[in-house]
């Protein structure tokens, strides 16, 4: 990120998750109830495992905020690891009592989990927990927080994001890219979170039905944000068009393994007659009667909904376990399972939003520049003064 940037640390079952977010501007409101309904939206989903019934997750802010408002220094984000007090012994920071960490130690990596390769890299391979803490999605509450706070920057200029589940496993409730309008159909207090709400019952079936089998699901999240200006991003270098930045956040979430922007991979098919959106004359300046592109075209947004989906693997932690090897013997084995989500897709949409947040922030200040909120609110209205005759805003409401 260029104007940001934003470090996360603790571990899975350590005593908290620390997020410091540097680059908002001083003088932003924060709201927190808003930063713990999105961290809420994180624990949400049919077919979690049973650590979201004893996480009960909330933002502490301990530098970065007076009164509520930034102060400009880094806002440092603290998540509490209820679980923390079953583990103490073994994932202590100084002293770790032996007996205690041989019983949570883990030697089987897991096909599809960062244990293996984490493990090699690191010369860890002897207890594979000293990757697996780390690269465990529990990390994703710490980008959450900072990734709300940020929403709540691009929100002072009606700038708003919404996501929703389009397809759990193989079922697909809808193909393709999503639409701001469809994505306003999710429930946030449906059971997966999904465009299509009377596929609910199916989709939750199919997740008990994985569930009886020991197996496991990933799925497609949608995303889309409303009211970014033309302008944002760069068309003039590969490290600073944003697409580029806002795959990279997308795939850097755990389980993700492709992106799209737009329609995605389904244009590489079509003629260009039929993957380019029509530039005419409308009530808001310009106006793109279709959206292939998903809000972005050279790199830069073009002032239409930016739309993205992210495509998530099943979890790799399956009851019915996995082949591999124990590396302690050598000796051929199957995974170990304790306790696990048989699918965390209802809580990815909530995670896709705050990357896209984290970017769009500092794509955001990148622009208009100003340290202090008051400089940011008097460059934004000169950019959309400017922008006026070709671009006015579309009401995220
Ligand atoms: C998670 C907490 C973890 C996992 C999950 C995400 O809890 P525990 O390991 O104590 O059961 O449920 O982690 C993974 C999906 C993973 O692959 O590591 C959370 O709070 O999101």
């Amino acid at each position: 990120m260029r104007r940001l940037r934003l470090l996360t640390g603790g571990e899975s079952h350590g005593p908290r998750l620390t997020a410091i977010l540097e680059g908002l501007p001083a003088g932003l409101e924060l709201d927190r109830e808003a930063i713990d309904r999105q961290l809420a939206r994180r624990q949400h989903g049919f077919g979690r495992g049973g650590r979201q019934r004893i996480e009960h997750d909330t933002v502490e802010i301990t530098g970065g905020l007076r009164g509520g408002v930034t102060l400009g220094s880094p806002l440092v984000l603290n998540i509490t690891n209820r679980d923390w007090k079953s583990w103490t012994e073994a994932m202590d920071p100084w002293n770790v009592d032996e007996p205690a960490a041989a019983a949570r130690r883990v030697t089987a990596p897991r096909p599809g989990h960062a244990d293996l390769a984490g493990g090699l890299g690191t010369a860890q391979t002897a207890d594979l927990r000293n990757v697996l803490e780390r690269a465990s999605a529990r990390e994703t509450a710490a980008r959450v927080a900072a990734g709300a706070a940020c929403a709540q920057l691009l929100g002072r200029y009606g700038i708003a994001i919404r996501s929703g589940v389009l397809q759990v496993g193989p079922h697909v409730v809808h193909e393709g890219a999503p639409t701001w309008e469809l994505l306003g159909n999710v429930d946030p207090a449906s059971p997966l979170v999904t465009v299509a709400p009377d596929e609910e019952e199916a989709l939750t079936a199919a997740v008990r039905a994985a569930r009886e089998a020991g197996d496991t699901l990933g799925g497609v999240v949608g995303a889309a944000v409303r009211g970014l200006p033309p302008g944002l991003g760069s068309h003039v270098h590969w490290d600073r068009k944003l697409d580029g930045r806002l795959v990279q956040a997308l795939l850097s979430i755990p389980s993700v393994k492709a992106a799209a922007i737009g329609d995605g991979i389904e244009v590489a098919g079509r003629p260009g007659s039929e993957a380019h959106d029509p530039i005419v004359p409308g009530s808001r300046g310009l106006d793109r009667p279709s959206n292939h592109a998903g809000g972005l075209e050279g790199g830069v947004t073009n002032g239409a909904d930016l739309v993205v989906r992210a495509f998530f693997k099943p979890i790799s932690t399956l009851r019915q376990g996995m082949p591999s090897v124990d590396l302690s013997t050598g000796e051929v084995t199957t995974t170990v399972w304790e306790r696990s989500d048989v699918t965390a897709i209802g809580a990815a949409p909530v995670i896709a939003e705050a990357v896209l947040a984290l970017v769009l922030a500092d794509a955001m200040l990148e622009t208009l520049g100003g340290n202090a909120v008051a400089d940011v609110d008097a460059a934004w209205s000169s950019y959309c003064s400017r922008l006026a005759p070709w671009w006015r805003p579309e009401s995220a409401e």
